[in-house]
């Protein structure tokens, strides 16, 4: 079992900006404004060796002027408590430019009672001056000081050394990661870097509005106060990995469940803090193995959860829909359901004809319309506060990371393909057809496939979309986007070996003058000569014509009227006297 070290300190010291610094890479939001962190934002890294779980907390203690967000507040100062009851060890940041502050005593006071290893970390030590000033920490009643630079780097070394010396024990086969198992990320392979391990656990990134229930479902499915929940919008604002856990028909699956901001309209977003919190929340969408978008039930499909989906296609991820809150809107869907069966019913006895209800899955295709560009996607139907259908949106999880791991074998996806093209053919453009040669699968999440063809350039979004389809009414693929990719097919060696070879002989290919745009021989221009087809060796071949230049080498009678007499301009015939 891996150890946890917890960041705290009142608000505003630098606690997220050395939590970034100690894993070496911009996680928490950094802001010269307090109480910006709020949830416990939680990082798996390595001390020499030693894995560990690093946490990030908000400030402790009450600020003048911040009374709307009361809740939140509260709610951060739990997620403190939660921290420091887990932690193997403390890090105290306070700030040395300020000196000890009421705040500081505080905070110490109460990491005194929970009796836990505390280190105190002074920070913003930018010079060797302030060294000095940081030994007065000491009357906090912690004889552990070491002065640091979150900023500049300074100090991280000694701190890092001692609160890793609190850790548990690693057995000697837990926390080895075998070497190709690990992905080192070459400017972080010093002493504290991400670990993972094969085979990582599906990534989850909870993504949608404000306030439509992100941090519930996570709660809910945890069966946690893991992350802050209030009617506040904007509550969230660090993305949050939470490890979880569930068994289902004997099977272990894990899953880190990322807790992100909900993101507005752009136009919207009017502080930086936000701008920052909405650039994790994308970021969340790229690192994921699947996105849950969440929309809410009583609001319905907006402009902005468009907005959000195309995110979610662009970045290629698979994606589950849930609209959320149904508990508030399934009272009115029975009110509506009763009354669409009492008008139904009469219109069938008038007309002989009874239609379908309205149903979940009726809804379901409403929303999967809305969303017409995301309707791969399943549409799953929950309650955060009730529980309704979280197992359904966990089987979902489980179904879509199935289809994720699909590898088509190659003979039956070229099978497959051909049906598709003989069943509809591609449009042909400009007197060409689009001729598909061989298809392969190259990659599986993502699922994508190489399409080796005649001239990628035929290759259609349109009918990209169709076999995209064909495929999918193959192979399923369900909530996974299929990405298509026409490849021209390589040249053949001997085609190529006979080029090059023609290029040897003068006056076919090769060993030709370039010449001016006016037919001059002998200048280079860049331009290319234009090789009559029938181009026979030693043949002079002719050039495009020059812009109001030499007359055109071609003769102008082609097509139709080719091998019938050309008339000078001014004879009778061409007057069409006789
Ligand atoms: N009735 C009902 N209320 C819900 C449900 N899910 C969440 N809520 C409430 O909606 C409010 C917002 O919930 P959060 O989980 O904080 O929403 P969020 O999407 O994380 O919000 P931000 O972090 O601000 O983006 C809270 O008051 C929740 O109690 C639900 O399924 N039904
Ligand atoms: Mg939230």
């Amino acid at each position: 079992m891996s150890g946890l070290i917890a960041i705290v300190g009142r608000p505003n010291v630098g606690k997220s900006a050395l939590f970034n610094r100690i894993v070496k890479r911009r996680i928490a939001i950094v802001h010269d404004e307090p109480g910006v962190t709020r949830d416990r934002v939680t990082v798996e890294a390595e001390w020499h060796g030693r894995p560990y779980t690093l946490v990030d907390t908000g400030g402790i203690g009450l600020l003048r002027g911040e009374k709307s967000d009361d809740v939140i507040i509260r709610a951060a100062v739990e997620q403190v408590d939660m921290a420091i009851e887990s932690a193997d060890s403390i890090i105290l940041v306070v700030n040395v430019q300020e000196g000890i502050v009421p705040l500081d005593r505080e905070v110490a006071q109460r990491l005194r009672k929970s009796g836990k290893p505390v280190l105190v970390a002074v920070n913003k030590v930018d010079t060797h001056r302030l060294e000095e000033s940081a030994m007065e920490f000491a009357q906090l009643g912690f004889p552990k000081i070491f002065p640091v630079s979150a900023i500049h780097g300074e100090g991280i070394q000694n701190l890092m050394n001692a609160a890793a010396a609190y850790l548990p024990a690693v057995s000697s086969d837990e926390g080895q990661v075998p070497s190709d198992e690990k992905t080192p990320a070459p400017s972080e392979s010093e002493n504290s870097s991400p670990v993972t391990r094969h085979p990582s656990p599906l990534k989850l990134a909870i993504v949608g509005r404000p306030n439509v229930g992100k941090s519930s479902i996570i709660n809910a499915l945890t069966n946690s106060k893991r992350v802050i929940v209030s009617p506040i919008a904007g509550t969230t604002r660090d993305s949050v990995d939470v490890p979880f856990e569930v068994e289902t028909d004997g099977v272990r699956s894990k899953y880190i469940l990322i807790d992100t901001a909900g993101m507005r309209k752009t136009r919207q977003v009017d502080d930086s803090v936000e701008f920052f919190s909405v650039q994790r929340a994308c970021e969340s969408i790229a690192r994921c193995d699947i996105a849950v978008l969440v929309i809410d039930a009583e609001v319905g499909v907006t402009e902005q959860d468009k907005k959000i989906a195309d995110t979610i296609v662009e970045q290629r991820r698979a994606c589950i829909l849930v609209i959320n809150k149904w508990d508030l809107f399934a009272e009115e869907i029975r009110k509506a359901r009763e009354e669409e069966i009492v008008r139904r019913e009469a219109k069938a006895r008038t007309e002989g004809t009874a239609k379908k209800l309205t149903t979940l899955s009726e809804f379901g295709a409403w929303v999967q319309d809305k969303l017409f560009f995301l309707d791969y996607a399943p549409v799953i139907f929950t309650s955060a506060t009730t529980g309704f259908h979280l197992d359904r949106l966990l089987e979902a999880v489980r179904y879509v990371a199935a289809q994720l791991q699909q590898k088509i074998p190659t003979a039956i996806l070229n099978r497959t393909i051909n049906d598709a093209i003989e069943r509809r053919q591609p449009i042909s453009a400009a007197g060409h057809r689009l001729k598909f040669y061989y298809a392969t699968q190259v990659r599986q999440a993502p699922p994508t496939f190489l399409l080796f063809v005649n001239r990628d350039e035929l290759f259609s979004d349109q009918y990209k979309k169709s076999l995209g389809n064909e495929l999918r009414a193959a192979f399923g693929f369900e909530g996974c986007p299929i990405v298509l990719v026409p490849k021209p097919r390589p040249k053949t060696v001997l085609a190529k070996r006979k080029f090059r070879d023609a290029a040897k002989t003068p006056g076919k290919f090769g060993n030709r003058p370039f010449l001016r745009a006016t037919g001059k021989p002998g200048e280079k221009t860049g331009r290319k000569p234009f090789v009559r087809p029938s181009g026979k060796p030693g043949e002079k071949p002719f050039y495009r014509p020059a812009t109001g230049g030499a007359k055109p080498a071609f003769p102008k009678n082609r097509g139709e009227n080719r091998g019938k007499k050309s008339h000078p301009r001014g004879s009778n015939r061409a007057k069409g006297r006789r």
